[in-house]
């Protein structure tokens, strides 16, 4: 796949997640609900259906492609990857956390609905991604559905994604018993692997395990989402200094003023830029097992990588 066609493919997977989400975003109570609220399923659309790149769910489709996997079932554990990345967001832009007020190009969400819609939303959506992969829609044996439960958990909870941004905060000097202040290159790279790695690791696991991928075909794809992740974080670290992040919203040099941890302070912009070559390759070469076949995830690690949003 050429890059235009990555770029092509990840918008008809994008369009795919939007129509699924405003279906399961719905106002109408689902089986064994009693009621919606409105307000509350109004700020979850808000949040949900105003762009993004929709990165997870291609990911595990386009791993689950490779075992040539049901996609419907690929995508619905993309959603549910989706929402947990969604709520990530809500939480991260609350005024407790980073206290956002644009998330991209509009206001976030507690600016524009209030701090405890916010705060439900984004409870409701990581509960409605648990939901999406237990239901038989995603996989006919439960066994494969309990797996993909317990690799989402892993990956959003507290040795994760929750974990690192508790260890960010830390970095940030928030809490008088762990000073904060210049991390050094390993602590760094685990606070961004466990941050953001996790939850693009985990979609890869989650295609492979819904593909019945065989436990060396596993160990590949764990080598690639990690190397993927890692390099996905130092993307998102050099554009916040010299990208064009604030064109979606973002400021751009708001991570390295706000002094977080990032692999561009830990290893500066020539460091960073060199780090995301080795890791591109690192990832692509990871796939080696798959031939051609995994042609897809090596110029998705490609658009990763060079991607200027
Ligand atoms: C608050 C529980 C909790 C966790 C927050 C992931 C995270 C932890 C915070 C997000 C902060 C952030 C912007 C991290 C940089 C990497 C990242 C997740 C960027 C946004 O992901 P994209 O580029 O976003 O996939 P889109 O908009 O395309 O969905």
């Amino acid at each position: 796949m050429a890059y235009s066609a990555v770029e092509r493919r990840l918008s008809t997977i994008a369009a795919s997640v939007e129509a699924a989400l405003d279906g399961v975003l719905s106002l109408e109570a689902g089986a064994g609900e009693t009621a919606r609220p409105s307000r509350l399923v109004e700020a979850m659309r808000y949040a949900m259906l105003g762009g993004g790149k929709r990165l997870r769910p291609a990911l595990v489709v386009l791993t689950a492609e490779l075992f040539r996997a049901d996609t419907a079932g690929a995508l619905r554990a993309g959603l549910a990857v989706e929402c947990v990345h969604g709520y990530s967001l809500i939480h991260d832009d609350l005024p407790a956390m980073d206290d956002d007020a644009l998330r991209r190009g509009r206001p976030t969400l507690h600016r524009a609905f209030d701090e405890a819609t916010a705060i439900l939303a984004g409870d409701a959506l990581l509960t409605l991604a648990f939901d999406l992969l237990a239901a038989p829609a995603t996989h006919p044996d439960a066994d494969v559905r309990i797996g993909l439960v317990a690799e989402l958990a892993r990956a959003a909870g507290v040795g994760g994604m929750v974990g690192g941004q508790m260890l960010d905060l830390a970095a940030e000097g928030r809490f008088s018993d762990a000073p904060g202040g210049p991390q050094d290159e390993a602590a760094v790279l685990r606070l961004q692997a466990m941050k953001t790695g996790a939850l693009i690791a985990a979609p890869i696991a989650m295609g492979a395990a819904l593909g019945g991928a065989t436990p060396e075909q596993r160990a590949a794809l764990t080598a690639y989402g990690r190397a993927l992740g890692a390099a996905f974080q130092v993307a998102d670290d050099l554009l916040d200094v010299e990208g064009e992040a604030a064109t979606v919203g973002k400021a751009t040099g708001k991570d390295a003023a706000a002094g977080k941890a990032t692999l561009v302070a830990a290893l500066g912009v020539e460091g960073a830029r060199r780090r995301l070559v080795d890791l591109t390759a690192q990832a692509s070469g990871a796939l080696s097992p798959f031939g051609a076949d995994a042609d897809g995830l090596r110029d998705l690690a490609r658009f990763v990588a060079e991607r200027q949003a």
